[in-house]
């Protein structure tokens, strides 16, 4: 950019923001413009990154961070200032709960303003409130900072446990120019920004010392473990010591649902009795009943084993007897490599008696299972309409699935199983709610693969609107919308007898099909499973955004889901 022939070269803010991403290998941006990044969205794409514009920022912010989770690379989301802000951070401090690796870039007022509060257009310390709700938060005044901001926010969202990163950009940044070579100069291109650590050899050995003299063990795979892309290594791990597994829900496919050491069938057997558990980059927050109580059984006879790469989440919630602090890769194979080097091909299995135990809890509950999937009631329940769409996914185990909502989430995960690494995306370590849209948007970019997005009524509600979204692009996404009637089911009465009905209820019979074809793509009302899986199988086959309303009985479900104990009533109970 030059106005002048003899003038050297210059270039400016928002040129450098591009190029510094680029240089970093991010390709894409998830955002929505205005005052003061619009020209950014427009130069970025203008540069040939893919700018993908969304209708809500916490969408685009939830996008970024499935994004990260699925590439490795920090998905990057850009919002307006304050108002754009404030609606990206929930999906900021979401990303950093789950330990995914995002940028929310938000371009801010002038300092000068903000901090005399002198009342500027969307004025707001947006780094003061962003700080305590990710990993790290920077702001770039110069323009010659931009490179340095870049790299710090990158390696501050991939190195140790990744997480969201916030950067603040003021509006005069983007117009600020320099010299165009010195600008280039001062880009840096991120080495080993996520750097493997490696275990130290007596915490490996100290483990296998643990593992080696356990009668029931356990390995419990977590989202930490897809994410690290360790997936030969884990699936050695598993195959080698032929020990159960059980994968928490973003970690289903890591290892094929159907493999045979699978757990899943006989979950709550196997926490109850393992004798040792090997926790593979999963915490022992509440989704785990925080590794003790009913669901673990006697804790005397308990032992864990846990490898993580935040040294600080051992000892979290329950004494951690042999921690393995290193990347999952680095762990996982010192281990299979400790036990080849030990045990060669003597590494003895885990006793019958306790692989029996589990073989015959699975047959049961799994044919247990089957009977619920093969009967057909009017209308549909959760059971015969995932049943279906169980049967898609495994026709297609490439495609993607998004996951919400209370009964949909619960009944989902445990009916449709996965097959590959990495292709179930869901409500994560908060079970919040408005990821459906923002995930599968992010998933079809990304990978091209189908998205497959099933849905409580409620939980779509959040994030609906980005139907228009999924059509502008053109995305292979078909939304399933488990239409109950209501926030867990829909028959709640109004105990006042005002006219008003019930905080839980929603409109009787709504045609979300009805959303989609506002927007040019298919909508269907499915009332059977053959309905719903006809339309599946179309949109799959097709590509074409659809959106199937699927017609569930409004009486089945129950209020949370599986996690109705954690209602404060029901907690008072227990007590
Ligand atoms: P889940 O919800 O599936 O149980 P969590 O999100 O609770 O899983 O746990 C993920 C854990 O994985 C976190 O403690 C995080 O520090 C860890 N983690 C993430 N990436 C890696 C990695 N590459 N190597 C080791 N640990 C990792
Ligand atoms: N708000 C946010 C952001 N996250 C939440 N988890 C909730 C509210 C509370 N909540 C749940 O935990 S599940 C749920 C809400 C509102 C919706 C359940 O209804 P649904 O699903 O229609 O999506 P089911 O399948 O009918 O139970």
């Amino acid at each position: 950019m030059t106005n002048d022939a003899t003038a050297p070269e210059q270039t400016d803010g928002f040129h450098l923001v591009i190029d510094a991403l680029k240089l970093n290998g991010i390709d894409t941006i998830f955002g929505l413009p205005g005052i003061p990044i619009t020209d950014l969205t427009r130069m970025a794409q203008a540069e040939g990154m893919r700018v993908i514009s969304f209708r809500h920022e916490q969408h685009a912010g939830n996008a970024a961070a499935a994004a990260g989770y699925l590439t490795g690379k920090p998905g990057i989301c850009l919002t307006v200032s304050a108002p754009g802000f404030l609606n990206g951070l929930t999906a900021l401090a979401n990303a950093t709960t789950n330990c995914f690796p995002m940028i929310l870039i938000s371009g801010s007022s002038e300092r000068e303003i903000v901090d005399l509060q002198q009342g500027d257009y969307e004025e707001m310390d947006q780094l003061a409130i962003a700080k305590p709700l990710c990993k790290a938060a920077y702001r770039v005044l110069h323009a010659a900072d931009i490179g340095v901001g870049i790299a710090r926010a990158i390696r501050a969202a991939l190195s140790g446990r990744p997480g969201g990163v916030y950067l603040d950009l003021p509006a005069k940044l983007f117009a600020q120019t320099m010299d165009a070579a010195a600008g280039r100069a001062s880009l840096i291109k991120v080495v080993d920004p996520a750097p493997r650590q490696i275990p130290a050899p007596d915490a490996v050995q100290r483990a296998l010392a643990l593992l080696k003299g356990a009668k029931r063990p356990l390995i419990v795979l977590g989202k930490g473990a897809s994410y690290a892309r360790a997936d030969a290594d884990i699936r050695a791990l598993v195959e080698r010591t032929g020990i159960p597994y059980l994968p928490m829900s973003m970690a289903k496919g890591l290892l094929p649902d159907n493999h045979e050491q699978s757990a899943s069938a006989a979950r709550s057997y196997v926490l109850a009795e393992a004798d040792v558990v090997m926790l593979v980059g999963a915490r022992l927050n509440w989704l785990l009943s925080h590794g003790k109580g009913k669901t673990w059984g006697a804790p005397a006879a308990k032992q864990f084993i846990q490898i993580d790469i935040a040294p600080t989440e051992i000892d979290s919630n329950v004494a951690i007897a042999a921690p393995l602090i290193g990347d999952i890769g680095s762990c996982v194979s010192a281990l299979v490599a400790a036990i080849d080097s030990s045990h060669g091909s003597n590494w003895a299995p885990p006793p019958p008696d306790w692989l029996g135990a589990i073989a015959e809890r699975k047959d049961k509950n799994l044919s247990k299972m089957a009977a619920t999937l093969a009967l057909n009631p009017t209308p549909m329940n959760f059971h015969s309409a995932l049943a279906v769409i169980r049967d898609a996914v495994k026709a297609r185990p490439d495609a993607i699935v998004v996951n919400e909502g209370a009964n949909t989430l619960d009944f989902a995960r445990s009916i449709v199983d996965m097959y590959e690494p990495r292709k179930r995306l869901d409500v994560g370590t908060w079970g919040i709610m408005g990821i459906g849209m923002g995930y599968s948007i992010a998933a079809a970019v990304i990978t091209g693969k189908p998205v497959i997005a099933i849905e409580g009524d409620s939980a779509f509600g959040f994030s609906g609107m980005e139907v228009e979204t999924i059509c502008r692009y053109n995305l292979p996404v078909c939304v399933i919308v488990f239409n109950n009637n209501g926030v867990y089911r829909g028959t709640d009465v109004n105990g006042s007898g005002s006219a008003d009905v019930a905080p839980t209820v929603f409109v009787k019979g709504a045609r979300y099909d009805k959303l989609m074809e506002a927007f040019g793509g298919v909508g269907v009302h499915a009332t059977t499973p053959a309905e719903l899986g006809k339309a599946l199988h179309e949109a799959v086959a097709s590509g074409r955004p659809t959106l199937i309303n699927a017609v569930i009985d409004e009486t089945a479900g129950t209020e949370s889901g599986r996690i109705t104990s954690l209602n404060p009533q029901s907690a008072a109970k227990k007590k």
